[in-house]
């Protein structure tokens, strides 16, 4: 349920946000209510009318679609089951080579080095020490095979390894509370997420790509994966993490793409 598809569309969609629109309204319609409304064609007007986001006459339809992402990132809140566990696969079924992707080329992927390398924690969490990896990977460790799904029209089976992102929160005794956790990369990359997911069982802060160490390519020294959430939503290179109640945006977020980004 992602309103915003299409990478090289930066404006953006009517129709998709009117289609999607239409499906989250639809279901949240009695019985009766959704066959009138399905004879009815919906136009940005009525949708505006059906969700409360007025267009006013010096309201731009652009402002209209982001009002309607943001519902749409509250009704994806509350339709996301912090139980419900998304597939897993066997090994076999891992694509190789495992896609790279970002914002820029393969060659321009940043290196971090482990030396002097420290996680920064800020925000609203009681132990603000910066952790090293040798820190990290004597944390607990989880593996998961899970499918990671870009919006740009592809997706991939990988294996990654790491801390359970709930265990560290609680380990840093962050405000459980809180609405969001924001990253900030070694590129200008930066994104965030909301409490519900960063607590989910399968929500890890992946240190190992297939057993390994995570690739410059794939984000070292670690990202953080969610089998949850499309692609742009898993932030590679992380320098720093933040807990916070002031919504954070990100990188594709603040340029159009829906913010909660469940798949
Ligand atoms: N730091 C950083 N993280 C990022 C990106 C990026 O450009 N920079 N791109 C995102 C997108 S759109 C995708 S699809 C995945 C790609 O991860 P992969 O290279 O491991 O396939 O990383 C996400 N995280
Ligand atoms: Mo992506």
């Amino acid at each position: 349920m992602n309103l915003f598809k299409r990478r090289d569309a930066p404006k953006v969609d009517a129709d998709l946000a009117i289609a999607d629109a239409r499906k989250l309204l639809e279901r949240r319609m009695a019985p009766a209510a959704r066959r009138n409304f399905l004879r009815g064609g919906l136009t940005l007007g009525g949708l505006s009318l059906l969700t409360g986001c007025s267009i006013s006459d010096n309201e731009d339809v652009e402002a209209v679609l982001h009002r309607i992402s943001r519902l749409n990132d509250q009704a994806q809140g509350w339709l996301f089951d912090p139980n419900r566990l998304a597939p897993t696969y066997p090994e076999s079924m891992i694509t190789r080579p495992f896609p790279f992707n970002a914002y820029y080329g393969e060659d321009e992927v940043r290196i971090v080095k482990e030396e002097g390398y420290r996680l920064e924690v800020a925000g609203l969490v009681a132990d603000r020490h910066g952790w090293t990896l040798p820190e990290l990977r004597a944390l607990a460790q989880q593996d998961q095979v899970t499918r990671h799904i870009c919006v740009e029209g592809w997706s991939a089976i990988g294996k990654w390894g790491g801390v359970p992102f709930g265990d560290f929160l609680r380990r840093i005794g962050a405000d459980l509370g809180a609405k969001y956790v924001g990253f900030k990369c070694a590129d200008d990359y930066h994104t965030s997420i909301d409490m519900a997911t960063a607590l989910h069982p399968q929500t890890l802060l992946a240190l190992t790509y297939d057993g390994e160490p995570l690739p410059p390519k794939y984000g070292f020294p670690m990202k953080l994966r969610m089998p949850t959430k499309l692609g742009y939503k898993n932030p590679k290179h992380i320098m720093a993490m933040f807990v916070t109640n002031t919504y954070p945006g990100g990188y594709w977020e603040d340029q159009g793409y829906n913010w909660f980004g469940g798949s």
